[in-house]
């Protein structure tokens, strides 16, 4: 269930509903913007956690105050109800 590929009008709603998002391609994408390094890494803290408890991991990067993460589900090379599941995770921690 949580490996199977989202169905168009699934991916249509969540990017509606998070538009901050961006699809590509095979996957989601979106660069969190936040005031110094210490709020970035507590993020990203917050993030690792969401990730271990998921057993699904973004593609992310950090600069400065700036984290850029990326996600996909590689086993089912494609977007699923993982990929879902960890956006409204990590937007339940964003309080913008
Ligand atoms: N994270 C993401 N984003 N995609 C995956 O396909 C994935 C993962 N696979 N985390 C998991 C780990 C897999 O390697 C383990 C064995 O469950």
């Amino acid at each position: 269930m949580q490996n199977q590929l989202l169905k168009p009008e699934e991916l249509e709603t969540l990017m509606k509903t998070f538009p901050k998002w961006e699809h590509h391609d095979k996957c989601l994408k979106r660069i969190f913007e936040f005031q110094d390094f210490k709020e970035a890494f507590d993020f990203m803290i917050q993030v690792a956690e969401i990730a271990e408890t998921l057993d699904h991991h973004p593609d992310w990067s950090n600069s400065w105050n700036e984290v850029s993460i990326q996600i996909s589900t590689h086993s089912a090379n494609g977007l699923t109800y993982l990929d879902h599941r960890f956006v409204e995770e990590v937007e339940s921690v964003i309080k913008d």
